[in-house]
């Protein structure tokens, strides 16, 4: 049996003149109103994308410290830019993999995320692998860990965030929110947390609502309780891109600003060693690789 990894991230334009494409992409094919395209430009023009973007270096690191923890071949494929998830499958069988464990770079189970990485995923391979996929490791010991030591010992309201959805899909019995709420609680139990609330970020204007509440107005709700400085743990990402570097990084920290509240946010783990060791873990579970000596 000869393995490999396809590791899938939501992607990011390499550089500026992609956005209209990339957004395109996200789309899917449905009308872009002009003001938004320009506004999404304005914000990647703010955040120096111009000719390069770090979110694909920090996917990159990641995809190389993984091949070389687990020793067998790990390709990159994105849902919304390049190389796509299709382009990441053709390498791993091209280099003879007869099975390929699909991993996704967000930890929180809903049918419209990782089941459309998944549906990608299954689509290329056409049959022509087996496939072992990671659903979901938001509660995994050492994700939870890492989130943990980053808000331990804090004084500040520790507030989660994670990429809001429409609403209707708690209707539709998606796992989504309760899986996030879910990290939190054991987040803040593992760090001797108390004083945590959770929030939704970076939700679009899609004409329907989304689930909240949005960290823009529930910053006004702490602030309106008493609370004076928050700590900001994004439990539903694990890099630095747009919407940590935009929604909370700028627009977050600049509501914080009006409302007196001191504003910090932990780290993301992007491609550090220790969140490297749980990517491996999961890829070793769903597999079966056997860990080098
Ligand atoms: O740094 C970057 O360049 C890209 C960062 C990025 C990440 C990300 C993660 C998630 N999204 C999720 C759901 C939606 C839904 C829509 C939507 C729209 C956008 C737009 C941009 C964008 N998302 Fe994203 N998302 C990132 C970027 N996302 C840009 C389009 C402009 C805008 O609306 O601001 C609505 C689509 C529509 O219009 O119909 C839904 C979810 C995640 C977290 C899971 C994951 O990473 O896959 C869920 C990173």
């Amino acid at each position: 049996m000869s393995q490999a990894v396809v590791l899938m991230a939501y992607g990011s334009p390499d550089r500026l003149e992609d956005v209209p494409a990339y957004y395109a992409d996200i789309r899917g094919g449905r009308p872009i109103s002009p003001e938004r395209l320009e506004d999404l430009v304005a914000r990647y023009r703010r955040l120096g994308i111009e000719d390069s973007n770090p979110l694909n270096e920090i996917t990159e690191a990641t995809r190389a410290a993984l091949e070389a923890e687990l020793g067998i071949p790990v390709f990159t494929g994105m849902r919304h830019w390049q190389p796509p998830i299709a382009n990441a499958v053709e390498r791993a069988l091209v280099g003879g993999a007869d099975e390929i464990v699909g991993l996704v770079l967000a930890p929180h189970y809903s049918s419209m995320s990782i089941e459309r990485y998944r549906a990608q995923l299954v689509d290329a391979v056409a049959d022509r692998a087996e496939i072992r996929f990671v659903e979901r490791w938001g509660n995994e010991p050492g994700f939870v860990d890492l989130l943990a030591e980053r808000v331990a010992g804090t004084d500040a309201h520790v507030v989660f965030t994670a990429h809001s959805l429409p609403a209707r899909i708690l209707g539709e019995g998606d796992p989504y929110r309760d899986e996030l709420l879910e990290t939190a609680r054991l987040v803040a139990e593992k760090a001797g947390v108390e004083e945590w609330s959770f929030s939704f970020q970076s939700e679009s204007p899609t004409g329907e609502p989304w689930l909240g509440p949005d960290i823009l107005d529930h910053l006004g709700a702490l602030a309106a309780g008493g609370v004076r400085k928050v700590l900001v743990a994004p439990a539903g990402f694990v890099a630095d891109h747009l919407e940590i570097k935009w929604d909370l990084d700028v627009e977050a920290q600049e509501r914080a600003a009006e409302l007196g509240l001191r504003f910090d946010r932990i780290e993301l783990p992007n491609a550090e060693p220790a969140f490297i060791r749980v990517l491996a873990g999961l890829v070793r579970r769903a597999a079966a690789v056997p860990s080098r000596v």
